[in-house]
């Protein structure tokens, strides 16, 4: 079932997401869930709260069309970032329309729970180390923008609000 996603300003996306406790067949679901919407958007990745689910699940899958390869964290944890930091031009689903170029560790190992309740670790690199800190951050209650200059940032969310007001005007 594909899920409405929460775009800012909504102040649900500030919060701060809970563990998971048990790898059950309601969590299983709900990351289904989460890759119908996230492919449905399109989009490469996406945290529970984006779906208004303060849980500490993400799903992500960086392939390009054809094959697909998704990717399950549960309980995701940075455990260590290089020195070394890429650019890259980040998007959001819950920042419609709004892209920033944005300065990130360019390597990250990051340590999970698997969907068959598995301890795993990742070593990511390029655009997956992006998207996983992206994603991390997300169940944290931040976003890209957080990273911008307070002009920048003011920017998007006003356009943003203006956005929505134009959606309730069409709804109304
Ligand atoms: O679809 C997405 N693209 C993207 C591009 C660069 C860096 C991060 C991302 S994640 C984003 C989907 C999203 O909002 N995930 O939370
Ligand atoms: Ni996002």
């Amino acid at each position: 079932m594909k899920r409405k996603i929460i775009v800012e300003p909504d102040p649900i996306l500030r919060k701060k997401c809970n563990p998971i406790e048990k790898v059950d067949d309601e969590i299983k679901k709900l990351m289904k869930d989460m890759l119908e919407t996230m492919y449905d958007a399109p989009g490469i990745g996406l945290a529970a709260i984006q779906i208004g689910i303060l849980k500490r699940l993400v799903v992500i899958d960086i392939s390009k069309d054809e094959k697909k390869n998704p990717l399950f964290l549960v309980n995701p944890k940075i455990i260590s970032q290089s020195k070394t930091t890429s650019v890259y031009e980040e998007g959001c689903l819950s920042l419609p329309g709004q892209f920033a170029e944005i300065e990130r560790p360019s390597e990250c190992l990051v340590k999970y729970i698997d969907l068959d309740g598995k301890e795993k670790e990742l070593k990511a690199d390029g655009l997956l180390a992006t998207c996983i800190q992206h994603e991390v951050d997300h169940l944290n209650g931040i976003l890209f923008i957080d990273y911008l200059s307070k002009l920048k940032k003011d920017m998007i969310i006003k356009k943003l609000v203006k956005h929505k007001k134009e959606i309730e005007r069409i709804v109304v």
